[in-house]
């Protein structure tokens, strides 16, 4: 069997592998493994139950763009005192009408020691907003 490239010797003198092809058939095998983490990963993160806490607060600012929004929330019974902090949203566009003052509702889903707001729901809007 002749296994000699058909391509002739480079400028230096090395000879050029058909790169393209060997690429090809290394990748295959290598795309199934990532499929394969890829798909485990996803489900060690769905067999964790994400826990649920009402929230009461008040907004203290909002930022829309990176979906983050700070408030000033009640105490969360068997999670942690009253406190200003900050929070990711999980949909943009429920903080986009929030004003500095504002009082909501929202669900603090926690995943993975990840907190996240949901069903953002304004409540009072803030006098003169
Ligand atoms: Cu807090």
């Amino acid at each position: 069997m002749n296994l000699a490239p058909t391509q002739p010797p480079g400028p230096s003198g090395i000879v050029l592998l058909p790169l393209s092809r060997d690429r090809y058939i290394i990748n295959k095998p290598m795309n199934k493994i990532l499929l394969l983490v890829a798909f485990i990963a996803a489900i060690i993160g769905c067999s964790k139950p994400a826990r649920r806490y009402h929230l009461n607060a008040e907004v203290i600012s909002v930022e829309p763009p990176r979906a983050l929004i700070v408030v000033k929330h009640g105490e969360i019974p068997g999670l942690m005192p009253a406190m200003t902090m900050q929070y990711s949203v999980a949909d943009p566009k429920q903080i986009e009408n929030l004003r500095p003052g504002d009082k909501i509702t929202a669900d603090l889903v926690v995943r993975d020691n990840k907190g996240q707001l949901e069903n953002i729901t304004l409540v009072t809007k803030a006098i003169g907003s």
